[in-house]
């Protein structure tokens, strides 16, 4: 594998950043998740630009433009033949001294990674998924604000820890307020009736670029979706609840805290929503070689 870092794209076994690094040292940096399907990059242009965003507001000048983030993402998969995977983009605050001034550092590393990602297994896209709400609240707006993807998770890594513990493999993050925000790595939908809902970036969450384009082909089915604050309540009543991620996709939950949602099963609408997705997903994006 090549590993894209700093302009150059090295063998994986050079491409190594320092121990004073403070990504490494503080999780001081931001990062992407993309997927690749049918040779092409989905949603570039929106990740790249979630990308300098979140640099933005953790006052990390990203040294490149985002055209040439995006040429480097695009050199790095068509190096790879990333064709249908996973392309991790990580920029760090660079090398620094022990000391937490960002200002020390003064070259960012930008690293991007072309590979696979490993999906939930099949057979939870069928049988649908069981999860938890965890107790871990998720980290308040006015600290490290979760619309920024900022390469510290350990708020989403103490709320997963709960949910393996409690023997599933995920779990809702409510917000300071018991409102529910978001799941440890993806978004939260439910749908009552013919309304989708899911809670607002005010509730605290990373803003999802599934999350958006879910929200566009719901529209364009007809169904009638509303950001709102929600509680467990909802989650609990839903006809339907599904998780949306860059790797997840579309996951169907069918119990929570052990309480059966809906039917038990997948439902019609989550399925329908899931198959546009596929549809869309495979047919939009940035094109690689040998793309037709
Ligand atoms: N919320 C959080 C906290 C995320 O990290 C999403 C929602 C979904 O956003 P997108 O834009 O991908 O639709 C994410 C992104 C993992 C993993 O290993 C998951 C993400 C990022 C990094 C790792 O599960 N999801």
């Amino acid at each position: 594998m090549k590993v894209y870092l700093n302009g150059k794209l090295v063998p994986q076994s050079k491409a190594c950043v320092s121990v004073f690094d403070h990504g490494l040292l503080y999780g001081d940096g931001v990062f992407e998740g993309i997927r690749t399907y049918n040779r092409r990059v989905f949603m570039l242009d929106e990740h790249v630009a979630r990308l300098y965003r979140s640099a933005r507001a953790i006052a990390l000048d990203i040294p490149i433009s985002q055209a040439a983030m995006s040429a480097a993402v695009v050199m790095t998969c068509n190096a790879n033949r990333t064709w249908d995977g996973y392309v991790r983009v990580v920029v760090t605050r660079g090398v620094g001294t022990l000391g937490l001034n960002p200002y020390v550092c003064k070259k960012p590393q930008i690293i991007i990674i072309a590979g696979r990602i490993q999906l939930y297994p099949h057979e939870l896209y069928e049988k649908g998924m069981s999860i938890i709400t965890a107790g871990t609240v998720r980290n308040h707006p006015e600290a490290v604000n979760p619309c920024i993807k900022s390469l510290n998770y350990l708020n989403n890594i103490l709320a997963k820890i709960e949910a393996i513990n409690a023997g599933v493999m995920e779990a809702i993050m409510l917000n300071h307020n018991g409102h529910v925000a978001e799941a440890t790595g993806d978004n939260v939908f439910a749908i009552q009736g013919d309304r989708l809902m899911t809670p607002p970036p005010s509730a605290g969450l990373l803003e999802g670029i599934t999350r958006d384009v879910v929200i566009t082909l719901a529209g364009q089915r007809g169904m009638t979706v509303m950001e709102r604050d929600m509680t467990r309540y909802d989650l609990y009543t839903a006809d339907e609840v599904f998780l949306t991620g860059t790797a997840a996709e579309i996951v169907p939950v069918v119990r929570i805290d052990r309480r059966v949602i809906g039917t038990g099963k997948p439902g019609r609408k989550t399925l329908e929503l899931s198959t546009a997705f596929k549809e869309f997903a495979r047919q939009q994006g940035t094109p690689l070689r040998g793309c037709t």
